[in-house]
């Protein structure tokens, strides 16, 4: 072991000193790069919002995810809650998780400028709709994802999107593909109104989908997916995997 010390350091006596110099830049550049490329990482994507109209069940599902239970009695939140944690089911997992940054942004419509001060940092945005009285809110969750999914921010950082059916524990809630066929019909009709509209007037960044082609999610550059749960019960688990995914443990 000695004699392979006295080695190296002989040799690196016999190398000339700028060269050593360079060595030891290289490394330390190396070293200094990619921590700074894991903190960039890490600070950016721990973020996920929840949007949506108001009633289809953000802030029982943030409730749910944070502390397993559903919170109920609460008034409609005319502010956003806005917590960092390790979710609710994870809590009896051994090591360190790394937690996650949620957000549930009022769905009034006076509230909803909010959302373009979280959309930057998100890694991505979980949509939730009504799905027990969702055709006479068909209309007006359809005008809202539209402006979510032609956001330049959404459209340019290819954020994620899950349209979650919510409150998918009574029988009479309306199937996932019913809700995904329904919305992609509305949007269908929007972007041909909106697209009407003069050029002036159009508040969008992009527009959506293939020209000519009947509206579908799979047009979209960002991963749009469709799921069910129901905050209330606690059904959560393909909410948790979607977060999961974007926002490594
Ligand atoms: N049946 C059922 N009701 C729910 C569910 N989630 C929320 N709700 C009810 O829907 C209403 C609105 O929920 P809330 O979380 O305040 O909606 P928000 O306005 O989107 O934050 C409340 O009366 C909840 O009890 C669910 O999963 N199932
Ligand atoms: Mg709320």
């Amino acid at each position: 072991m000695e004699k392979w010390i006295h080695q190296i350091e002989e040799w690196i006596h016999q190398q000339p000193i700028e060269q050593l110099y360079v060595a030891f830049a290289v490394l330390v550049f190396t070293f200094v790069f990619f921590g700074l490329f894991r903190i960039l990482r890490r600070s950016k994507s721990n973020t996920i919002v929840l949007v949506g109209l108001s009633g289809s069940g953000k802030t029982v599902l943030f409730y749910q995810l944070r502390d397993g239970s559903p919170h109920l009695g609460t008034v409609t939140s005319m502010e956003p809650n806005d917590g960092t944690f390790v979710l609710h089911s994870e809590l009896e997992k051994k090591g360190k998780l790394n937690p996650v940054h949620l957000i549930d942004v009022p769905g009034h419509s006076r509230l909803r400028p909010k959302l373009d001060e979280f959309l930057p940092h998100a890694a991505g945005v979980i949509f939730v709709v009504d799905s027990l009285d969702f055709l006479p809110n068909c209309r007006a969750a359809a005008e809202y994802l539209y402006d979510v999914l032609t956001k330049a921010i959404i459209v340019k950082r290819r954020i994620p999107i899950l349209i979650l059916c919510n409150k998918a524990d009574k029988v009479t809630a309306h199937s996932k593909e019913f809700i995904r066929k329904q919305l992609e019909k509305e949007i269908d009709k929007l972007r041909t109104s909106r697209s009407a509209i003069s050029t002036a007037d159009i508040t969008s960044d992009y527009t959506l989908g293939v020209p000519g082609e009947a509206f579908s999610f799979s047009h979209c550059q960002n991963k749009v997916t469709v799921a069910d749960a129901s905050g209330l019960t606690g059904e959560i688990s393909q909410v948790e995997q979607f977060i999961r995914e974007l926002v490594r443990p």
